[in-house]
């Protein structure tokens, strides 16, 4: 079986290739980089899904689109019965709402923030309710990370890697003393042996 990540620097992608490693399988990595005026994807990833966008996983030529699916994916076939929740038990639906969360829900106030940022003093009337959805989304992640330190049960499962993005990304804006268990569980994270090897794949992260 062959697998490629198409793996973007400083992206979501940096999720996958964690996930990988985690799981032990071998892969593949094909690099591309982001535009140093524009941030933007390069071209050539185009020519893998027409959005352009990372990351894609391609399975024996079988290309893979949204993170949620490839995690699901990468669960199902390489799990080996761990990180998914048993099928048909409450767990596995708290666990299929907490995957769509990520992409569905907790993204979008930070992307809004994103491109709102770029508008200057014409994005005003648009900041309080950003800011407000940020707390809102953050502060929800915050009360569900459970004392085992996981989102779901009491060891790693796929939504612990969908929302390590977000939860990474409310460190970045420089919220982890109003957000500890976020702190904490980013910080478990970075600790694990599988997510320094991907990070030492992956190339540029964030800083991190
Ligand atoms: N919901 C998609 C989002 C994919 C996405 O927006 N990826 C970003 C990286 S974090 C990207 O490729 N951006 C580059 C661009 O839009 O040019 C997923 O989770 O796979």
């Amino acid at each position: 079986m062959a697998i490629v990540v198409h793996h973007l620097n400083n992206s979501r992608s940096q999720r996958i290739l964690w996930l990988l490693e985690e799981l032990g399988v071998d892969y593949g990595i094909r690099r591309y980089v982001r535009d140093a005026v524009t941030n933007l994807a390069p071209d050539a990833l185009k020519a893998v899904h027409p959005l352009g966008k990372s990351p894609l996983v391609e399975i024996d030529g079988r290309v893979i689109e949204e993170s949620g699916a490839i995690v699901q994916t990468l669960c199902e076939r390489f799990g080996g019965g761990k990180w998914l929740p048993i099928p048909g038990t409450d767990e596995a639906l708290r666990h299929l709402e907490l995957m769509h969360f990520a992409e569905g829900s907790a993204m979008t106030p930070i992307l809004l923030q994103l491109y709102t940022s770029r508008l200057g003093e014409a994005a005003a009337p648009l900041t309080p309710r950003i800011d407000e959805q940020l707390a809102a989304h953050f502060g929800y992640m915050e009360q569900i990370l459970r004392p085992s330190g996981h989102f779901i049960g009491d060891d790693w499962t796929g939504a612990d890697v969908m929302l390590s993005f977000p939860a990474e990304i409310a460190l970045m804006q420089g919220r982890g003393a109003q957000y500890p268990r976020l702190s904490a569980f980013v910080a478990s994270i970075h600790a694990r042996p599988a997510w320094q090897a991907a990070r030492a794949k992956g190339g540029d992260y964030f800083g991190m």
